[in-house]
């Protein structure tokens, strides 16, 4: 595929010609006939730092500015020792069958809870004469593959077209406003900001918004008098920020009003926009000069000049989002329908097999765009966020949505994108080994149920207001960790896995170890164990949630061990370890099957308050983890009979777990009702809902409901899942044991396609992967440094061995094909 593309000029806005996209590919494009009027209709932008909602209003346009560091607070001690103290109360009553008492001394065991995400400001455009309507051919959209959202419409005989990117390359946020007839574009800019503010107009062409971020945010579903803090003063608390515009007009005039700037009759206008935070990593007070930072990105990017700040968008953006090409097939007339009206008559039963795959490839944009290398990773919002209290204060929520959001990005070849989590979760083994020798008096290092921007590791809660199903979690270590051995699964970097990944992961096991404690049998447990935020019915008829080796609990720690000692075999160290957590494995209390069949939840087979909970985290060690598989049938079956009974509803992101689970269990059709069901148009009322009632926005934005973008992660994933599975292990004696198994869940209502650029596991990419007639048509892979890999079918399966670089290309039957005939496409 071709990286850059011709530039020309069309109706004077810059675009990209070339786009490559083969021909029977539909454009990856969010389209609309009107502007947004509410914020889940607007666009987003980003660059893993700089974010921007765009409206694309006529007379008017609206950017919802976001910075990915501005957070409320700052570092400070959240650790409890009083947890350590009540700890052996917990464990005896948990011990003794006392449930409700063990829920409620755990309440003990707490912290504060998080700091907030803060959203940075508005930039206001005001437009004028013609330029602000009335307009017809009215048309805003998102181009997936250029990454740029666009406004264009027509007023009297002139056509004026709106781009807005935010780049990488550059730092700085670019706005295009153009016209097809000369001097009409005049507008008006204006800047503000939800937070502490003042706003000038500097020298003849530059807007400055200074502020300062609250000292303290009290989560959104806090009751509480003073919500909001700020400090004042020299020496106050709370991070400063400062968002610089500049104005670039070509022809016409610019004129200051003091706190605005006025364009006139132009013929274009450039908008630069760049900001910066006094955040100086999670461990120190914040105390950089944010001023200096936003006022060098600005003048940088204005020695490059908007043509070429959109060439190098482009290409940044393409290297990595045209790793992926995917063709679900398409239906007539759809591409060339409005999205939102695409999801209405797709929710009425019409197919609609692009909408997917625009689904998919949204997911892949907007993990690019909120998660980059040097940023902080993607939160419950990505880096989008307009209120100063947003929905579970936007932070990193540990007990599924934080690691969801990077479900995608190994296997949909966006491996770079992961950096920001994995760099997250080593400063969170940092701040994890004080809350583990402070709270538990024990080694390595331990997270809980939220993270923030000060890599908060400590229980929430609020020293015991906090319910202990969500808020007493001491499990996302462990969790967190296992993506730095995804990392290297995928990638094979040893250097990696010995200098970054080890180091936590073995930290992680630390604490495992420690916090494992003899039941009466001599198995290992966990207690105070929850299943996240799920209580269940006791034997005496109350309700609880604190007992002990939740299922999850322990198929979490038996991934973290895995992964170690497949990283010790890898590495070739540490035996002793390597043999310790082998015995604790080996003695891990034993995953149960229930009364119904099910997998059970609990050590002992409660019933559950919540028959249909979003949470199917019994099911961890189907996905995303590896430990039940058709390898051991009996558990494999009671797991899908547990998710059977979970049913196929659930908030957004419930769903999109629910599309890997049932591509794990191999049932295309049925993980095909979870795409369906994620794909239900919802319309933002404001509400927060729990129940069966996930799907998009207009904008295609997950709805938990409220919007949590966890849920485009998992869709992409899901997909990914479907189309390819692999796995691998390494053996006692250090050797790479590698599968890869293609379609094994192909959904009827997708029968032809084909996909190019997934990942697998043992550093193998499916380079081309083709289907016709829901059969396998041939398959390409690519190794990248060497190995032998199982191939596998349906009942079919072959061994590859390959050299470094090797391409080799498998027909319908696993039969390899001739150099020759892979020369013709195979
Ligand atoms: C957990 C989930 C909720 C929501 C929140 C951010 O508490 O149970 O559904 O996703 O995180």
């Amino acid at each position: 595929m071709n990286g850059g593309g011709a530039r020309t000029i069309v109706a004077g806005v810059l675009t990209l010609g070339g786009t490559a996209l083969a021909a029977a590919e539909e454009p990856l494009r969010l389209r609309y006939a009107q502007p947004a009027e509410r914020w889940t209709e607007a666009l987003p932008v980003g660059n893993g730092r700089l974010g921007a909602m765009v409206f694309g209003g006529v007379a008017s346009e609206r950017l919802q500015l976001n910075e990915a560091t501005l957070w409320s607070g700052g570092p400070k001690e959240w650790n409890n020792p009083g947890a350590r103290e009540v700890l052996p109360e917990v464990r005896a009553a948990v011990f003794a069958g006392d449930f409700v008492k063990a829920t409620e001394l755990a309440r003990k065991m707490q912290g504060p809870y998080t700091q907030s995400y803060q959203p940075l400001g508005d930039l206001r455009l005001r437009f004028s004469g013609e330029a602000a309507g009335p307009a017809s051919s009215y048309e805003r959209s998102l181009d997936l593959d250029r990454a740029i959202a666009a406004v264009r419409y027509q007023v009297g005989g002139a056509t004026f077209t709106r781009e807005v990117f935010s780049s990488y390359p550059d730092q700085v946020i670019v706005v295009r406003l153009a016209c097809d007839r000369p001097g009409l574009v005049g507008v008006s800019v204006s800047a503000d900001s939800p937070l502490r503010y003042s706003v000038q107009a500097e020298g003849e062409h530059t807007l400055v918004v200074r502020g300062r971020a609250p000292s303290h945010v009290d989560p959104s579903y806090l009751r509480s008098d003073a919500p909001i803090r700020y400090d004042d003063g020299p020496g106050a608390a709370g991070m400063t920020f400062d968002v610089r515009v500049r104005v670039l007009s070509e022809g016409g005039s610019v004129t200051s009003g003091g706190s605005s700037l006025t364009v006139s009759k132009a013929d274009a206008v450039t908008l630069l926009i760049s900001a910066g935070t006094s955040f100086d990593g999670p461990f120190k007070p914040p105390g950089r000069d944010a001023s200096a930072q936003a006022l060098a990105r600005l003048a940088a990017a204005q020695t490059v000049g908007h043509a070429d700040l959109a060439v190098r968008h482009v290409a940044d953006h393409q290297r990595l989002f045209r790793c992926v090409a995917l063709d679900l097939g398409s239906a007539a007339g759809a591409a060339e329908l409005a999205t939102d009206a695409r999801l209405e008559r797709f929710a009425k039963g019409e197919a609609d097999p692009g909408l997917a795959t625009l689904l998919y490839q949204y997911g892949r944009y907007l993990l690019i765009a909120s998660s980059r290398p040097g940023g902080p990773p993607a939160n419950l919002q990505g880096i989008w966020n307009e209120s100063m209290r947003p929905p579970w204060s936007s932070n990193w929520t540990l007990n599924i949505n934080t690691e969801m959001n990077y479900w995608p990005a190994e296997v949909a070849n966006l491996a770079e994108t992961h950096e920001p989590l994995l760099a997250f979760v080593e400063a969170l083994a940092t701040n994890g080994r004080r809350t583990a020798e402070i709270n538990y008096a024990a080694r390595g290092w331990v997270a809980h149920h939220n993270a923030d921007l000060w890599a908060q590791t400590a229980p929430v809660g609020n020293f015991g207001g906090g319910d202990p199903k969500w808020a007493n979690w001491p499990m996302s270590g462990a969790w967190l960790s296992t993506h730095l051995w995804e990392h290297y699964a995928f990638g094979l970097d040893r250097a990696f896995l010995r200098e970054r990944a080890w180091p936590v992961m073995r930290g992680a096991a630390e604490f495992g170890l420690d916090w494992l404690v003899e039941d009466a049998k001599g198995r290992l447990v966990t207690a105070p164990s929850t299943s996240p935020e799920l209580s269940f019915h006791t034997p005496d008829g109350r309700v609880a949630s604190v007992s002990m080796a939740a299922t999850m609990d322990m198929s979490i720690l038996w991934e973290l061990f895995s992964d170690c000692l497949d990283a010790l075999r890898v590495l070739g160290i540490e035996k002793d370890f390597a043999a310790r957590l082998e015995s604790a494995r080996g003695r891990l209390f034993p995953l149960q099957v229930g009364a119904r069949g099910q997998l059970q939840e609990w050590s002992q087979d409660f019933l559950e308050t919540e028959v249909d909970h979003r949470h199917p985290s019994h099911l961890f060690g189907v996905y995303p983890g590896r430990q039940i598989t058709p390898a051991a049938p009996a558990l494999f079956a009671a797991a899908r009979r547990a998710l059977e009974i979970r049913g196929d509803d659930g908030t957004g992101w419930s769903l999109g777990w629910k599309i890997n689970l049932w591509a794990r269990f191999k049932d295309g059709d049925h993980a095909y009702v979870l795409v369906r069901n994620l794909l239900r148009p919802v319309r933002d009322d404001g509400r927060t809902s729990y129940g069966p009632s996930g799907g998009v926005y207009p904008n295609l934005f997950d709805a938990h409901p409220p919007f949590q973008i966890d849920g485009n992660f998992a869709f992409t994933a899901g997909v990914s899942e479907m189309l390819v599975q692999s796995r691998f292990d390494v053996a006692r004696g250090g050797q790479a044991v590698a599968e890869i198994e293609l379609l094994p869940a192909l959904p009827s209502a997708w029968p032809d396609g084909s996909v190019r650029g997934l990942r697998s596991r043992g550093g193998f990419e499916v380079s081309e992967l083709s289907w016709t007639g829901r059969q396998l048509a041939s398959v390409t892979l690519v190794s990248a440094s060497g190995g032998s890999v199982r191939v596998r079918y349906g009942s079919r399966a072959t061994q590859l061995a390959m050299q470094p670089g090797e391409r080799v290309t498998l027909g319908a039957r696993l039969t390899r094909l001739p150099a020759r005939a892979q020369e013709e496409g195979g």
